[in-house]
């Protein structure tokens, strides 16, 4: 099928970004419909457009692919950027979801109220630097070479690069004490379709800002 895959989320980073990172680092152009209005997501839940009633939702291959981690894992096996065996998979699943439990605690923190933000901020930065960081560091300086997995550009680099970026946007200096992280980002956000991707004016989203914290909350009634 050569239509383009749609993504349907709202306008914002979401859950939906790190498939907006995957779609584009894949080198794949995808189009997007963006939902403006609690309306618009009531009416893909009544078309029976969303098998959980939530989004992101991603129209591919004929199909309306919903849960965040299993569209990353489609698209990821789809582009060849899931490892070459079970070992490599297993690697990348870990590598993963171990970034993607620290992108939790950041997407999550707009909407907190005013008097957990504080701690959560101080959350995110002792897991950084002394849960999650020092194992991307290890695993580069063991595993040699520029990729985190095997000897070409996986799953796994682009959602730590994904996440690296997103928590030096919080602490810029996170990664003083992490040479080989330091290198890896500067490799990585070279590859032709990421630093295509980083560029102002791609499909990328700001952080989030007061606008997109309402919209998310009237979206998603919270
Ligand atoms: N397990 C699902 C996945 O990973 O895709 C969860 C999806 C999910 O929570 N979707 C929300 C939704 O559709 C939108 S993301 N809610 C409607 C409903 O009725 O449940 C909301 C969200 C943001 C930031 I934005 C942090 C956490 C959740």
């Amino acid at each position: 099928m050569c239509s383009k895959p749609i993504l349907h989320y709202v306008n914002g980073r979401g859950r939906m970004e790190s498939i907006r990172w995957l779609f584009a680092a894949a080198g794949v152009e995808f189009e997007e419909q963006f939902i403006e209005n609690r309306k618009q997501l009531l009416k893909l839940i009544s078309d029976g457009d969303l098998l959980f009633e939530q989004v992101p939702m991603v129209e591919i291959d004929g199909m309306k692919l919903v849960q965040t981690t299993a569209i990353l894992r489609y698209v990821a096996e789809k582009y060849n950027l899931y490892g070459k065996n079970l070992k490599e998979k297993l690697q990348i699943d870990m590598y993963v979801l171990g970034a993607r439990d620290l992108m939790d605690l950041l997407i999550s923190h707009p909407f907190l109220p005013p008097e957990q933000k504080e701690k959560n901020l101080e959350t995110i930065n002792t897991r950084a630097t002394t849960r999650y960081l020092p194992v991307y560091e290890k695993a580069l300086k063991t595993h040699g070479g520029d990729y985190l997995v095997g000897d070409c550009l996986s799953w796994a680099d682009v959602q730590v690069l994904e996440m690296i970026l997103a928590v030096e946007e919080k602490f810029s200096s996170i990664l003083s004490r992490f040479p080989k992280l330091q290198e890896f980002k500067t490799k990585i956000s070279s590859v032709p379709t990421i630093k295509k991707f980083l560029q102002p004016g791609s499909q990328k989203k700001p952080p989030s800002d007061d606008a997109y914290v309402k919209l998310v909350r009237e979206v998603f009634a919270f």
